[in-house]
């Protein structure tokens, strides 16, 4: 008989590591709590943990090891760690699959071998352009007079990507393309696209309204709350983030809209409970997790953000 190597037999228990890179963001909470049900259900042990800096994930995978799990889900701190990532974990004899930011090798182009699911970046930022430019033109604004301010991540492709086609959704609805500004962060936080916003507002004082766009609602709300502090209310400023998580719900949640008009919500129990049922299946039988699956997202505003999360079964984890 042939003796797969690669797959535990029926009585050795599973260990599935969860490794994020952002350990406060709820947006990694809700992949965690995901990740938990999937645990729960299938029943392996999750082990949770936070790797801000490559040292971390380093020691993180080694950790994974000596307790004897046998794989792991990744949402790595800095996508060019791809080679040694993908090493380490081969050293190890783990399984990896990569969620949120794909691994990138030596030249910047994906690492295709490693199962990855991620959101449909692109189309995801058309959703949120296209949601602030119908927004902006029901108020009646002139395109003209408006700033766009994009908080931008370049160095993470699915960042770019995400901005890229929100910016070109706005040009394409007719904002001049010279209103897009420009606004990198250095995290991707409240607090530094706080800052990065705050040096796009002081320098661009001509424009008469504002919209704000980035990868995630972190960073949309880093641009809302920055905009406020300068007396741009909520008349006068249109922010669609990314997300969904408690970031968002939490704004939606106060007395009176803010600035945070929408955000496209993405599904942290794709990305956090399915990816944990993958890599699990994948050590019980041996069958390997599609090389890339890209999710959807659904816009939604203070009005509908409930009844969205309903619709995507988002409620369970809370
Ligand atoms: C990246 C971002 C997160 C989340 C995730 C899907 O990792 O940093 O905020 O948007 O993609």
């Amino acid at each position: 008989m042939l003796i797969n190597a690669s797959t535990v037999t029926a009585s050795e228990p599973i260990k599935i590591g969860f490794v994020v890179k952002q350990p406060e963001e709820p947006w990694f909470q809700d992949e965690w709590k995901f990740a938990e049900i999937a645990a729960k259900e299938k029943g392996f042990t999750l082990v949770k943990i936070a790797a801000q800096s490559g040292e971390k994930v380093m020691s993180a995978i080694d950790n994974l090891s000596a307790q004897k799990a046998q794989g792991f889900v990744i949402c790595t701190p800095d996508v060019k760690l791809g080679p040694g990532i993908v090493a380490k974990a081969k050293a190890d004899g783990l399984k990896m699959m990569t969620v949120d930011d794909r691994l990138v090798d030596g030249a910047g182009k994906p690492i295709e071998s490693v199962p990855y699911m991620g959101i449909s970046a692109s189309n995801i930022g058309k959703q949120v352009g296209e949601s602030i430019a119908s927004e902006a033109k029901r108020r009646g604004w002139d395109l003209k007079e408006v700033g766009a301010i994009n908080v931008s991540f370049d160095q993470l492709p699915t960042s770019h990507d995400r901005t890229a086609s929100a910016a070109e959704a706005l040009v394409a609805a007719g904002l001049p393309r010279a209103n897009v500004i420009n606004a990198p962060e250095a995290k991707t936080d409240t607090e530094n696209a706080f800052n990065a916003a705050n040096i796009a507002l002081t320098k661009n004082p001509q424009f008469k309204h504002w919209v704000a766009f980035g990868l995630n609602d972190e960073a949309v709300l880093g641009a809302v709350r920055a905009a406020e502090g300068r007396g741009i209310n909520t008349q006068n400023m249109i922010g669609v983030g990314v997300g969904g998580s408690d970031s968002a719900l939490n704004e939606f949640k106060k007395p009176a809209p803010t600035g945070f008009f929408g955000t496209v919500i993405i599904s942290p129990k794709r990305h956090g409970q399915e990816t944990s049922e993958l890599v699990y299946e994948w050590i019980k039988t041996g069958k390997e997790p599609p090389l890339l699956t890209l999710t959807s997202g659904a816009l939604a505003t203070r009005a509908d953000a409930n009844q969205v999360r309903e619709k995507l079964g988002l409620t369970a984890a809370k």
